[in-house]
């Protein structure tokens, strides 16, 4: 059969679950895959295009011969086994914050950016979720009424963390409503029925690398330093989806109708925004999902050229799986990736 040879690098995981499921469904051209995790999930047999796999530990060598690899297990592991495959002529597209904001790395978002992988050395990343689905929807306005500077909140998924967190808000929320004690492992304090302002770690500022990453990947992905950014990430308790909160200014005037019908026509953007018949974006309708659900547009008053918007997306997926399987669809219509 005609087709790549791909390796998934933390296949048990819960982007690397998505992976899997999206290169069914998108039927990717794949030779043979290799399903690439921790020891302690070698020997585990997962279903990939109706034939048993078994997922295998990784080392430098279980990349002898792959054309692509997707990575998601975490900033440490990119940093020990990406260059490993880089180094045994793999192309490499890294889900973690190991390389995002290296000058040779590109940095993709395929709507916005994506003649920025016509110059990859091998090594291309994956930006944060939150990044990606934000910039789907300012690329279009920032293209027709120029962006000059966007406030952020973020209201994320436990997903985002992984699996183990994803089980920390289900084991909370049943314990509470079962009048029992809670237990914390991934997130400092209770997660079920509470807001956390700390998503990763802090730095001397006082700002979170979860809001640094926002801030500095919009930027390099938008290939414009004069957007001014301000991000205020914040974990909520919702198994998956992130939304957010979005407050641009743009340099010339827009209204609500310019920047709907643009984001209508805008790849990858669907605009749910009709309140007078309760239609807003949700973490409900995003859930597995391909779109960015962009909806309450509005204008704020408050400031010269403001407009408002609510953004919704999949973390999992367009955050992360989906966007590094475009990436990889991408490479193999231009003819950006050797096979071997
Ligand atoms: O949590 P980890 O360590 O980052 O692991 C994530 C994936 O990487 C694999 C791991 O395989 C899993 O598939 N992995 C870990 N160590 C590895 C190694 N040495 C490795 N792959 C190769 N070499 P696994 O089979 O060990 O994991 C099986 C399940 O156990 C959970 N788990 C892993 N390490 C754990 C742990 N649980 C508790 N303590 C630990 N130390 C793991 O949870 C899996 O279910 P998970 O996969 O849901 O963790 C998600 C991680 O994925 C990254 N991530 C999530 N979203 C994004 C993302 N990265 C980038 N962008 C995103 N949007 C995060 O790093 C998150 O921690
Ligand atoms: O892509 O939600 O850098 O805990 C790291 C932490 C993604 C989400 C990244 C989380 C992330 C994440």
């Amino acid at each position: 059969m005609a087709g790549l040879n791909v390796a998934v690098v933390g296949a048990t995981g819960a982007v690397g679950q998505q992976m899997l499921k999206i290169l069914e469904e998108r039927s990717f051209p794949i030779k043979e895959i290799k399903l690439l995790a921790s020891k302690r999930s070698a020997g585990v047999k997962i279903n990939f295009m109706n034939r048993e796999c078994t997922v295998e530990e990784t080392v430098p060598d279980s990349f002898k011969g792959v054309d692509i690899a997707l990575f998601s297990a975490g900033t440490e592991i990119s940093k020990i086994f990406a260059p490993e495959a880089v180094k045994r002529g793999v192309v490499v597209i890294d889900n973690s914050n190991a390389f995002r904001m290296d000058p040779d790395v590109p940095l993709v978002v395929p709507e916005v950016n994506p003649h920025a992988l016509h110059k990859h050395k091998g090594l291309i990343s994956n930006p944060n979720c939150s990044t990606i689905q934000m910039v789907v929807a300012l690329k279009p306005i920032h293209d027709c009424f120029k962006i000059k500077r966007v406030v952020v909140s973020t209201y994320q998924a436990v997903s985002g963390t992984g699996r183990e967190a994803i089980k920390e808000l289900t084991n909370q929320s049943k314990a509470i409503l079962d009048e029992q004690e809670i237990k914390l492992s991934v997130y400092p304090h209770q997660i079920a029925f509470n807001t956390l302002p700390h998503i990763d770690v802090f730095d001397e500022e006082g700002y979170t690398r979860e809001e640094r990453k926002m801030m500095n990947e919009t930027v390099k992905i938008m290939e414009d330093n004069s957007i001014k950014v301000t991000a205020t990430t914040v974990r909520v308790p919702v198994f998956n989806a992130h939304s957010e909160s979005i407050n641009i200014q743009t340099a010339k005037k827009a209204t609500v109708k310019e920047i709907k019908d643009l984001l209508s026509r805008a790849p990858g953007v669907k605009v749910v925004d009709d309140p007078a018949n309760l239609l807003y974006p949700m973490p409900i309708l995003a859930n597995g999902k391909d779109e960015v659900l962009v909806g309450r547009i509005r204008e704020d008053n408050s400031i010269e050229n403001g407009i408002n918007m609510w953004v919704v997306a999949d973390n999992l997926r367009k955050g992360a799986a989906l966007n590094a399987i475009q990436i990889a669809e991408y490479l193999l219509n231009n003819g950006l990736i050797k096979v071997r």
